[in-house]
């Protein structure tokens, strides 16, 4: 089985966590997302959409983080990762899919807003154009181009921090009393939400954590598991981290004053 994933990105961070819960060994290949390296043809070719994770496992390429998780628990099912009842499954699935939707893109646009735009604006201009340029959607482009140019004040940062809100409410929710976020079995939505929490601390935001109790004790425990210091602890370069939180500081009184503008 080969990875092909970055050691920050949350969709790689997510399949890592699959992998390492389940006990799967795998050989893994860093693509270097801030040099471009998913716009190579090599690279496109075994996913179109120019973003990682990539999996190959018996000569078969998947992509989709959501959908590899699921070929995962499916073709090695010795460590479950799934509700049994069919019902169950369809609300893990929904979960899922709410993250995917919804949160991925909110995430996306507050770790530049906040994280890699400082480092971006010290790149020359047409540096930064031209990696932009090289991303296949439009709509994606567009959200990129406003993020790196306004920063927090994009128009597009306060629906995200909002769309981070109302995920951790659910969450914390759902956790009320339950350990895990589908009941007391760890799934692989617990896998699916962790990276989205860990990246919310990482960019200075640990206050949206820290003011839901349910979703604190469940993020403490997710730290715990032998797998999230095989998945992330050791992906995690240390002084991108306090990069990204002191990038955070910056702009925390920015952050307050367009969270507390009225719709
Ligand atoms: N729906 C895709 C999303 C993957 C995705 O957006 N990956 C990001 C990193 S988390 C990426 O590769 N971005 C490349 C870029 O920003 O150019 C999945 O779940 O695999």
């Amino acid at each position: 089985m080969r990875l092909y994933h970055n050691s920050l990105s949350s969709c790689s961070q997510k399949v890592r966590m699959v992998l390492h819960e389940k006990n799967l060994a795998y050989e893994d290949k860093l693509i270097d997302l801030q040099k471009g390296e998913q716009f190579s043809s090599e690279y496109i070719s075994l996913n179109p959409n120019a973003v990682v994770p990539t999996l190959e496992d018996n000569g078969i390429v998947f992509i989709e983080s959501t959908l590899i998780n699921e070929y995962l628990d499916d073709a090695y099912p010795q460590i479950p990762l799934k509700p049994e009842a069919a019902a169950d499954k369809h609300k893990m699935r929904l979960l899922c899919k709410k993250i995917d939707d919804a949160l991925h893109p909110a995430c996306g646009i507050i770790t530049y807003a906040i994280g890699a735009r400082p480092s971006l604006l010290t790149r020359p201009k047409e540096e930064v154009d031209a990696l932009i340029e090289q991303i296949p959607s439009a709509a994606r482009r567009s959200i990129r181009r406003s993020v790196v140019d306004n920063g927090v004040r994009a128009p597009e940062f306060r629906d995200a921090m909002l769309t981070h809100r109302s995920m951790f409410d659910q969450a914390n929710e759902l956790l009320a009393d339950n350990d895990w976020l589908m009941g007391p079995a760890f799934t692989l939505a617990d896998c699916a939400l962790m990276p989205y929490v860990l990246r919310a601390c990482h960019l200075g935001q640990n206050a949206e954590v820290d003011s839901r109790p349910n979703l604190k004790r469940w993020f403490d425990a997710i730290q715990q598991r032998p797998a999230f210091n095989e998945a992330v602890t050791k992906w995690t370069p240390a002084p991108l981290i306090a990069a990204f939180n002191k990038a955070g500081q910056t702009v925390a009184a920015d952050i307050d004053e367009v969270m507390s503008k009225l719709p």
